[in-house]
């Protein structure tokens, strides 16, 4: 199998200290990076930018999107007024996610969504978020969890017939750290993991070979070693090899 080229799209963040005050950055986790790497792809990092026709440029770059991790997304983009629990949010990012997943849906690129990438996957195609879990009925697991990246915290059920119970099974444990979820899920999409209290966990387009979101973060997992996540990254590779 050639050498796939994976797309990371890249956050934004600002100076918060120092003589470079307010100055913008775009960084990325390096697990993400390691990942890619174990699975045997080639990681490049996607910064963000504005203008449309690069954006689908940096899209036919590729060969498979990472829509990394990040900030909470705007939620007047899936028409809510923002609620007090929102957190910081990066609307720069915002559009260039949406319009990534786009092109990469139109441009038949696989694309693996996690944490805040399950969300920018699931608003672009017309879904809503919970803004905050405390509004979800019925939750009551720690899904901001206090424990290494790691380490796996809480359950998760697994739907069959989907991808990813093709790739991990029935029920897995997995690491946490989110504070909203999906709520409406896409149109075209189905739900294919909970959490034991009902919390929309990942979710992947149907009839699509491989436009899966995940909620936590098996990044973090695979680039310690972890062989049933890094199993994720090398089904998106597998298909972005394809192309
Ligand atoms: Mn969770």
């Amino acid at each position: 199998m050639k050498k796939p080229i994976i797309g990371i799209i890249g956050s934004i963040s600002y100076e918060t200290e120092g003589i470079m005050l307010g100055h913008e950055k775009i960084h990325l986790n390096k697990a993400y990076v390691d990942s890619v790497v174990k699975a045997g792809g080639i990681p490049v990092i996607l910064p963000i930018v504005s203008d449309e026709d690069l954006i689908k440029q940096q899209v036919e770059s590729v060969e498979g999107i990472i829509v990394s991790g990040g900030q909470d997304i705007d939620s007047l983009l899936y028409n809510e007024e923002p609620i007090e629990k929102q957190g910081y949010i990066t609307p720069e990012r915002d559009i260039y996610d949406i319009s990534v997943v786009k092109y990469a849906h139109q441009l038949k690129r696989p694309i693996l969504g996690i944490c805040r990438g399950i969300q920018a996957l699931n608003v672009a195609f017309g879904g809503t978020l919970y803004q905050d879990i405390s509004q979800i009925p019925g939750s009551y697991i720690k899904h901001s969890q206090k424990a290494r990246p790691d380490f796996p915290t809480h359950t998760i059920e697994i739907k069959k017939e989907t991808i990813l119970f093709d790739i991990l099974g029935s029920t897995t444990t997995v690491n946490s750290f989110h504070h909203q979820a999906v709520k409406d899920v896409a149109p075209g999409f189905r739900i294919s993991a909970i959490s034991k209290d009902g919390v929309i966990e990942a979710i992947e387009m149907e009839k699509e070979d491989f436009i899966v979101g995940v909620q936590w973060h098996p990044e973090l997992m695979a680039s310690k070693g972890n062989e049933d996540m890094l199993k994720i990254f090398q089904k998106l590779l597998y298909y972005a090899s394809k192309l």
